[in-house]
Formats: structure tokens, C-alpha cells, sequence
């Protein structure tokens, strides 16, 4: 059944649309399978995101069409197809009025995945008018609150040296909170990997005071505060809050130490709220793992990661992963640096929207996966700046000397860029640094040709 008379109106200007702020904007690439019209394929698309199915049902009445989802641009040549959802189609909360991510996503990414004429949509942007940044959460910390614990300038505090611990699982709590203490040495920040939890081998309530106490000892030996990112992330809500409460009771007087990890791609949205709106004072950190499965750039379907970055802002991440702009071992390219300009700064222009956040607190870039030392000085041009968390774990444990060597080489790489220097000549006065490229020679031949000669490094 055609239904682009009803669900289709190309003569809407998208400029009036967002004057207008009563709609949610949604951009696709889209195409239909073959033997359906694109214009027709993508009402149907329109329809079944809002207020239709696939026939006229008789319970339809006038208010109903004044709800209807709407496309309003499409392109069949480049499977542009942009979508404008009336404000009033989403779920808002019956305790407080707020709106809710699960509503966003289940009109705007549910049965429009898997139509029968279909043959792919993947949203590749979206804009929130006023009043949904309004109604969103939004972050309570951001990355001002950790340099304020850290004795920093609250703006432009600069990088913060992190870590993982590894191995990802395997560790009981004496060597895992060993670990922590020999990063702590020399770094600022430690996460648990996305899966460590309350395994039976690790037990969380054997290995958080274990852990706490590390800190401690770190903090007493360097004169320097330390952070520590405890992963609640479980099905149950109550079970998280279990977790947190015990954390922060643990952590005691440094339970302002502590950020929460909530693996929130696979945790859902409401693991993320959880976190957000029972422990607003806790740094939410947002990990994504398992987003790949459908932001690879080899999915035609579900949405990018530009747009899980920009969600994830909206629910209140104080920071959330957003890759290392191809300078480490995920998927990724230097165009991703629009992930992190959009959730860190005030208004920015994505992929097809230019966003304004009108004062919602920034969500930090963290920067993982696959990053050493000798990998950070490109990344951090490529970037522009420093403002970011960044966790390594290879490039923290897998340095020869010791993790703590392998923190002090993150930060050594930081400095080397903000001063402009060439890594060669910088590693030849520092020393951790320079033993970062005798700890990854893969790295440092493929990044610094010629680098043993020049460092007097013998094969
Ligand atoms: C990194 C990591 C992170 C990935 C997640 C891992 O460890 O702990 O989970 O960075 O990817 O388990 O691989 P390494 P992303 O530092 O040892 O690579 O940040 O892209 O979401
Ligand atoms: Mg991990």
C-alpha cells in the first residue's frame, strides 16, 4: 500500500522544521529492497516509526495524522532519507515528565529494523530541538569535577593517564589490586575492563577493599590523587546499586574517587540511567562495547557511532569511549573526530545537523584501544587537544620497565605533543618514553622509521 501521501511531504522546508522545534529530526541512509519505490518504501519506513503499519486501520482519526512521522527529504542516489517525528510521539517519564532514550530508539531504530521492503536504514544523525535537550538528562559530572580531584585547573585541566586492568578476566583481588597499585605509581586514572565484575574468582566485595587500599598507598606515595572506575553494569537494577553502594562505602572518604563503568551499549539504556539518576555525583563513564555490531562502517543498519556518542550525552555519560581516531587497534578513522567535537563543546555540526546543547554539560572523550605512548603524539594532532581520558592497558602493562613506567610514557607522550617536540629528540631525554619504543618495535618502526639508530638501540 502506498502511503506517501500520508507519510511523506517533500515540500517541508527543514530550516522551518527547526524553527519551528516541535520535531525530532532523524537522517538515514536508506535503501528499499527492489521492487518498491523509494519514496514509497520510505512512507511505509515513516509509518511504521510513528503511526502506522502496513494497511488503514479504521481507529485512525484526525489527531492521529497530526502525529504522523514525516519524511520530508530523500535522495534515492546517496539513500538520503531524513524524517521529521513530531516532539509529542515520544515517551516522557509519568514521574517527572522527562523524556527517555529506550522511546528515541525503539520509534526512531525499532521495527523500521527489519522491514520487509527494506533492504537497509542506518541513522547516521539526528537533531533535538530546545526542548528535548531540555528534557534529557543530560551529564550531573563531567571531566571538570576529576581535574577538580586531581588539583587541576578546571578548565583546560588537560589529559588525564589511564588504564586497564589486564588481563581483561583471570586476576584474583591480590594481584588485580597489585596491579592497580603499580599504575597508580605513575598514572592517574584505572577503569576495571568492561566484563570484570563480581566474578567468582575475583569476588567484588574481596577485591574493592583491596583496591581501595591501593589507592591509598598510591596516593600516599606519590602526593597524588588517583580515580578509579568501578564497573556496575549487571541486568538487575538492584543489583547495581548493590554494587554501588558497596563501592562508595568502601571508598569511604575517597568515594569521590570513584567513577561508575556501565557497559551501556549492551546494558541498554536503562543500566545507564540507573547509574545517572541514583549516583549524580559519581563521573558516569559510558563503555560501548559491542556497539561494532552495528556502527561498523560494514553495518547497513542500526546507527553509527557518531550518533551512540551523541545519545549517550543526552542520557547523562559523563564520558563515553568514542574510539582513537584510527591511531589504534578498533575500527576507526580521523573523521571521528566529529564524535568527540560534538559531545564535548556547546553546538557543533554533525554529519548532516548542526547541534546546539545550550549549556548540557560536555561528555568527555575517552580515548582506548590499542593506544601506547608512541601512538598518542599523532593522535593528539589529529584531535587538536588534550582534554580527554585515556586508557591504556597494552600500552600501560605491556611496557618492559613496569605499568607505572608505562604510565609515566602516556603522559611523557601528552607533553611531548603539547610542546610541540619531535618524539625522537623528546625520548632522548625521557626515559620511560624511550623505552616505550623498545617495549612496541611494531609500533615504533611503523611510526618512527629509523628510530633505533637515532635512539642507539640495538636490534
Ligand atoms: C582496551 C579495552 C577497551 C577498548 C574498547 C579492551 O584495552 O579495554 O575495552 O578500548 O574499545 O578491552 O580492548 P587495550 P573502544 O588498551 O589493551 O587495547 O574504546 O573503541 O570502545
Ligand atoms: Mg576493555
Amino acid at each position: 500500500m502506498d502511503q506517501s501521501t500520508r507519510y511523506a511531504d517533500l515540500s517541508l522546508n527543514e530550516a522551518d522544521l527547526i524553527k519551528g522545534g516541535n520535531h525530532i529530526l532523524v537522517a538515514y541512509k536508506m535503501a528499499p529492497k527492489p521492487g518498491h519505490t523509494y519514496l514509497e518504501a520510505a512512507a511505509h519506513f515513516a509509518a511504521e516509526s510513528s503511526t502506522g503499519t502496513n494497511v488503514q486501520v479504521s481507529t485512525t482519526d484526525d489527531f492521529t495524522k497530526g502525529v504522523d512521522a514525516l519524511v520530508y527529504y530523500i535522495d534515492e542516489a546517496n539513500e538520503d532519507l531524513r524524517i521529521a517525528y513530531p516532539i509529542e510521539l515520544f515517551d516522557r517519564n509519568i514521574i517527572d515528565g522527562r523524556m527517555m532514550m529506550v522511546s528515541f530508539l525503539t520509534l526512531t531504530i525499532g521495527n523500521n529494523q527489519g522491514m520487509g521492503d527494506i533492504k537497509h536504514a542506518k541513522m547516521i544523525d539526528f537533531w533535538m530541538p530546545p526542548r528535548a535537550i531540555q528534557l534529557f538528562d543530560g551529564p550531573a559530572t563531567d571531566i571538570s569535577d576529576l581535574w577538580r580531584i586531581l588539583g587541576r585547573p578546571v578548565k583546560d585541566g588537560g589529559y588525564i593517564s589511564g588504564t586497564i586492568i589486564k588481563p581483561k578476566l583471570g586476576l584474583r583481588p591480590e594481584p588485580f589490586a597489585e596491579a592497580a597499585y603499580q599504575f597508580w605509581l605513575g598514572g592517574d586514572f584505572i577503569k576495571n575492563d568492561e566484563p570484570q565484575g563480581n566474578q567468582v574468582f575475583c569476588p567484588l566485595k574481596k577485591v574493592m577493599p583491596l583496591v581501595r587500599d591501593a589507592l591509598c598507598r598510591a596516593q600516599d606515595e606519590t602526593g597524588e590523587a588517583k580515580l578509579f572506575s568501578a564497573n556496575i553494569t549487571a541486568d538487575d537494577h538492584y543489583e547495581m546499586i548493590a554494587r554501588a553502594d558497596y563501592i562508595l562505602e568502601t571508598f569511604g572518604e575517597f568515594a569521590d574517587h570513584v567513577a561508575f563503568l556501565v557497559d551501556g551499549f549492551v546494558g541498554g539504556p536503562g543500566a545507564i540511567t540507573t547509574a545517572r539518576r541514583q549516583y549524580p555525583k559519581q563521573y558516569l563513564h559510558y563503555h560501548r562495547a559491542g556497539h561494532g555490531m552495528i556502527t561498523s562502517p560494514s553495518a547497513k543498519r542500526g546507527y553509527t557511532a557518531f550518533v551512540l556518542s551523541k545519545m549517550a550525552r543526552l542520557q547523562g555519560a559523563s564520558g563515553i569511549h568514542v574510539g582513537t581516531m584510527g591511531y589504534g587497534k578498533m575500527e576507526g578513522e580521523a573523521s571521528d573526530t566529529i564524535l568527540a567535537y560534538m559531545i564535548e563543546r556547546d553546538e557543533c555540526q554533525g554529519p548532516v545537523y548542526y547541534q546546539q546543547w545550550f549549556g548540557m554539560k560536555p561528555t568527555t572523550p575517552i580515548i582506548s584501544g590499542g593506544m601506547n605512548a608512541l601512538r598518542l603524539p599523532g593522535f593528539f594532532q589529529t584531535l587538536g587537544h588534550g582534554n580527554v581520558i585515556n586508557t591504556a592497558g597494552g600500552g600501560s602493562y605491556g611496557h618492559i620497565d613496569s605499568p607505572a613506567a608505562g604510565a609515566i610514557s602516556l603522559r611523557q607522550a601528552y607533553e611531548c605533543w603539547k610542546s610541540g617536540s619531535d618524539p625522537i629528540e623528546y625520548a632522548k631525554e625521557h626515559k620511560e618514553f624511550a623505552r616505550a619504543f623498545e617495549s612496541f618495535p611494531a609500533d615504533a618502526d611503523k611510526i618512527y622509521p629509523g628510530w633505533r639508530e637515532k635512539l642507539g638501540v640495538a636490534k
